[in-house]
C-alpha cells in the first residue's frame, strides 16, 4: 500500500509545474487552460527525521534516500486536469476529472496566489485567490451532493428492500469516496439529523455532503507563484484573515523548487529538497548568480520553496499518517548489514496489530506483541503507534 496525494485546482495554477518539481518528471506545463488532460502519477517524497542516528548508525534505505539525517520516503503524487466552475455538471473536463480525484487519499489544492489567471485559467490581473479557494470547495461539495442524492433515491426506491438502513444505501452509493456505513451514520447524527432522509431539508443535504467531503478528501492549500510580489501581498492578507484560520496555507514556488533541483543535478548548487537555503558549488555566470540570489531571498524568507512542506502538511498534518521504522531490539543493524531498511507510512491511529498486518498477513495472524526499540519496552497489540516509532514485531511463527 502506498499513499496517493492528488493535485487539484483550476487550470493554469501550476499543478503540473508542482508535479514536475516534486517528482522531476517532465509533463507539459503551459500558460493556457487544460494543458493537462490525462492524469499523471509520479513518485514524490515526504521527509521524516531518520531514527538511525539515535542508535548511533547510518541508515541504508531500500526505497527513497536519506540526506543529512532526513529520510525521503516515497509516496505517489497525481497531477490531474484543471477544474472549472460547473465541473460537477460536466463543464470543462467535468466528471471524468472528478473521478480521477477519488484515487487520492489527500489533496493539495494548488491556488495561483499571484491573481494573474481568472476563474477559468485565462490570463488576467488582480484576480482574488479567495474566490478560487471557495469555488473548489463548492464544486467538490456539489459533486458529493449529487452522489448523496442518488443514495437517497436508492434508499427510497427500496433497491435493497424496505428494511435496509439509510446509511447502508448511502455508503453503497458513496463507495468510491471510501466511507463506511458507520461513518455515514456518525456524520448524520453529528449534524443533529434523524436517520430519515425525508426529514432532511436541502441545506441539510448540502451540509451533509460537505461534511462527508471534508472527512474523505482532507486538503491543504498550496499558495503557488509566491515568487511574485502580487502573490506575496495576497498571501500576507489572506493568512492574516481569521476567516482562513481553519485552512493550512503553505507558501509555494514550484518554479523555485524546480530551478534548485535542476541546478543541484547540474552540480551548480548543493540543495536538499525542502531546505531553506543552498550553497553555490559550481561555476555560474553573472546572470545565473543573480537568478540564484533571487531564489535565495525567497527560500530564506519563506523557509523553503514550499513544495516539500505542502506534501507533508497534506500527508502528516491533514491526513494524520504516521511513519514507522521496522527495527530490532537487539540493534537496528540486520545480519545482512542493513540499517533501518524500511520506513513505512501507515494510516492515522495505527496499532501494533495494524502494523503487523501491514507487514504480512502471517505476521498479523501470529502476532505476540511488539517491542519499542528505543525503550526496549513491550507494547501490546492495541497500542497506538507514534510518528517515527521504531518497532519490532514478535510472532509465534
Ligand atoms: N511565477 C510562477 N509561475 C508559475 C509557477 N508555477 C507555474 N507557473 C506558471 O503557470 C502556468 C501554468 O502552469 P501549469 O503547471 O501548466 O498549470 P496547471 O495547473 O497544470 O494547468 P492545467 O494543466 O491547464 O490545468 C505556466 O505558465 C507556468 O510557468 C511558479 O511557481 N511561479
Ligand atoms: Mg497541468
Amino acid at each position: 500500500m502506498s499513499y496517493k496525494i492528488g493535485l487539484v485546482g483550476k487550470p493554469s495554477v501550476g499543478k503540473s509545474s508542482f508535479f514536475n518539481a516534486a517528482t522531476m518528471n517532465d509533463v507539459p506545463e503551459g500558460a493556457y487552460p487544460f494543458t493537462t488532460i490525462d492524469p499523471s502519477v509520479g513518485e514524490a517524497y515526504v521527509r521524516v527525521e531518520c531514527a538511525a542516528p539515535e542508535f548511533g548508525e547510518t541508515c541504508t534505505p531500500e526505497t527513497g534516500f536519506c540526506e543529512g539525517g532526513t529520510r525521503f520516503v516515497p509516496t505517489k503524487l497525481v497531477d490531474v486536469a484543471g477544474l472549472i466552475p460547473g465541473a460537477h455538471e460536466g463543464k470543462g473536463l467535468g466528471n471524468q476529472f472528478l473521478t480521477d480525484l477519488n484515487e487520492a487519499d489527500v489533496l493539495v489544492h494548488v491556488v495561483d496566489f499571484s491573481g494573474t489567471t481568472d476563474v477559468e485559467g485565462e490570463a488576467t490581473e488582480g484576480h482574488d485567490p479567495r474566490e478560487d479557494i471557495a469555488f473548489l470547495e463548492d464544486e467538490l461539495d456539489q459533486w458529493y451532493l449529487g452522489v448523496l442524492e442518488k443514495g437517497i433515491e436508492r434508499y427510497r426506491t427500496g433497491y435493497h428492500g424496505a428494511d435496509k438502513d439509510v446509511e447502508v444505501s448511502l455508503a453503497e452509493q458513496m463507495d468510491a469516496f471510501g466511507i463506511t456505513k458507520d461513518e455515514v451514520k456518525q456524520v448524520v447524527l453529528a449534524q443533529g439529523l434523524d436517520l430519515d432522509p425525508d426529514t432532511w431539508t436541502e441545506p441539510d443535504r448540502l451540509e451533509l455532503a460537505r461534511e462527508i467531503r471534508k472527512r474523505t478528501k482532507p486538503m491543504v492549500v498550496a499558495a503557488n507563484k509566491m515568487d511574485t510580489p502580487e502573490a506575496q501581498a495576497n498571501f500576507a492578507e489572506i493568512t492574516a484573515d481569521p476567516d482562513y484560520d481553519h485552512l493550512t496555507v503553505v507558501p509555494v514556488s514550484a518554479h523555485a523548487e524546480k530551478a534548485l533541483k535542476k541546478a543541484d543535478e547540474a552540480g551548480v548548487v548543493d540543495y536538499t529538497p525542502g531546505a531553506s537555503d543552498f550553497e553555490v558549488v559550481g561555476d555560474v555566470s553573472m546572470e545565473q548568480k543573480t537568478g540564484l540570489e533571487r531564489i535565495r531571498d525567497f527560500v530564506t524568507e519563506y523557509e523553503g520553496t514550499g513544495v516539500q512542506r505542502a506534501l507533508e502538511a497534506a500527508l502528516f498534518g491533514e491526513l494524520g499518517a504516521v511513519a514507522v521504522f521496522p527495527g530490532s531490539s537487539k540493534g537496528v543493524v540486520t545480519d545482512e548489514g542493513k540499517v533501518l531498511r524500511d520506513c513505512f507510512l501507515l494510516p492515522p491511529n495505527s496499532t501494533t496489530e495494524d502494523f503487523a498486518y501491514f507487514l504480512h498477513t502471517d505476521i498479523g495472524d501470529g502476532l505476540l506483541h511488539g517491542i519499542d526499540c528505543r525503550s526496549k519496552r513491550q507494547i501490546g497489540a492495541d497500542h497506538e503507534l507514534d510518528h517515527r516509532d521504531v518497532v519490532e514485531i514478535l510472532t509465534t511463527n
